[in-house]
């Protein structure tokens, strides 16, 4: 979880930094050892967030030829996701039907625990994804004040990390604007209230949907299904697929819930 965080947080700095090692010889070499190094350690235990971030960023210089062509693309506009009448972002662990990575963790980022290869009594498939918020204000804190932040929340990125800061991400994230809800199913350990949402990721290369649609669900210890509503919502350019938040007041004692078969459709 840390190397995720430190990737994102140090993406933007790095990526500028090795761009401009890019224009010149120099770089091309130093970068083509590095995609040695990085393909070295894909048979290790490397953290798989870090590793990602590293070779979607080396990528470009695999092949010098289409490295301009790759530049390019980073404009283009965002993915259509039209196809298909359900558009997952979970549905098991390591399902190639999912979209978006868990990547934003905000507030008291120390309170947080995700398991996405939860097995225990899934709502499908194998696997949920198993939250656990401890309501102890742990650090690390990302929150706009001294913390404790006293609350936490995790966002659904694509790709991993983006806030809508960095431009060199600009065109990235899914077109969902033939999709109208969002489904999911959530259970809790107890009788808890968890607000979920959708886009609200407001910065420059942010949300199309800058206003995020969201609910707060009543989680009961049984499956259930909740739907967030996203008619006349613009969704041309959605970075924050899906977001879960909740804090101490709600849950002084901290809580775990799940969720499963979290995906965009059509009605
Ligand atoms: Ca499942």
């Amino acid at each position: 979880m840390y190397l995720a965080i430190l990737s994102a947080i140090q993406h933007s700095e790095f990526e500028k930094r090795f761009s401009a090692k890019l224009r010149t010889v120099a770089g091309l070499i130093l970068a083509a050892v590095n995609v040695a190094i990085v393909a070295g350690c894909a048979s290790e235990t490397q953290s798989s967030a870090l590793l990602a971030s590293k070779t979607q960023i080396l990528s470009p210089v695999t092949n010098t030829i289409q490295f301009p062509v790759l530049i390019a693309s980073k404009t283009q506009a965002p993915s259509a996701a039209t196809t298909k009448t359900k558009f997952y972002i979970y549905q098991d662990t390591s399902s190639p039907n999912n979209h978006y990575k868990p990547t934003g963790y905000m507030g008291d980022v120390g309170d947080i625990q995700m398991n996405e290869a939860f097995e225990d009594n899934p709502h499908s498939g194998k696997t949920s994804i198993q939250v656990v918020y401890q309501a102890q204000g742990n650090s690390p804190n990302i929150c706009e004040y001294s913390p404790p932040c006293k609350w936490a929340g995790v966002y659904w990125q694509q790709p991993r990390g983006n806030w809508g800061t960095d431009k060199g991400l600009q065109g990235e994230g899914f077109d969902l604007s033939s999709y109208n809800r969002l489904v999911f199913w959530a259970k809790a350990e107890k009788n808890t209230k968890i607000e979920f949402k959708v886009g609200g990721i407001n910065k420059p290369y942010g949300d199309s949907l800058t206003d995020p649609r969201s609910i707060k669900a009543n989680l009961t210890q049984g499956w259930q299904k909740f739907e967030i509503d996203l008619k006349e919502a613009d969704l041309k350019h959605i970075i924050g697929g899906f977001a879960w938040a909740t804090n101490q007041n709600d849950n002084p004692n901290g809580v775990t819930f799940y969720l499963d078969d979290i995906r965009f459709e059509k009605k």
